[in-house]
Parts: structure tokens; sequence; C-alpha cells
């Protein structure tokens, strides 16, 4: 019987998730990655920048709106920009 295996993990996804709570709820803030975190924790190459290589997901499909002066790679001021007006414009959309 692997029950006890069973509870055990179970209980660490519960602490888990249980502890995440607990962080976002006492830190709100920090739920939320500065765009600057985003390039430092995506950025391989470390140049400052994200090329389409680097990112995923929305960045990804989303890289020629983000690249503002489209010259290939994401800064982290066109990211805080694509994360101001993603953040901005929830309710209203436009075009
Ligand atoms: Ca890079
Ligand atoms: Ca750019």
């Amino acid at each position: 019987m692997n029950f006890s295996k069973e509870l055990k993990t179970g209980a660490i996804t519960l602490g888990f998730l249980f502890l995440g709570t607990f962080v976002s709820a006492n830190h709100p803030t920090a739920k939320t990655p500065t765009a600057k975190e985003i390039v430092k924790k995506l950025d391989k190459n470390r140049d400052g920048q994200l090329s389409k290589k680097e990112v995923s997901g929305s960045f990804k499909s989303n890289f020629k709106k983000i690249d503002t002066n489209k010259n290939g790679f994401l800064s982290i001021k066109e990211v805080a920009k694509a994360q101001n007006s993603k953040y901005k414009k929830v309710s209203k959309k436009r075009r």
C-alpha cells in the first residue's frame, strides 16, 4: 500500500498551496513581476533584451506588437509598456 506516500504527497502539495496563498496574501505586489524581472529571468544571453528565441507564450505571440521599435528585441521598456497596456485595458478592448 502506498497510501501513506500519497498522503504525504498530498500534504506537501497542500503545504505549497497554503504557502503560496500565504505569501501572495502578505505580498500582493510581489505576485506581479516587473518588466525588469521578466527580462532578467528570460534573458538567456544577458544582453538586457529579449529576442524572439528567448520568449515564449504570450510574449512570443505578441512579439511584433510588443517590439515597438521593431529591432527584433524586447527591451525592458517595451515589456513594461506591454505590461501596462495589458493591465490597463482588461475591460476595454479597442481595435
Ligand atoms: Ca537576450
Ligand atoms: Ca525593440
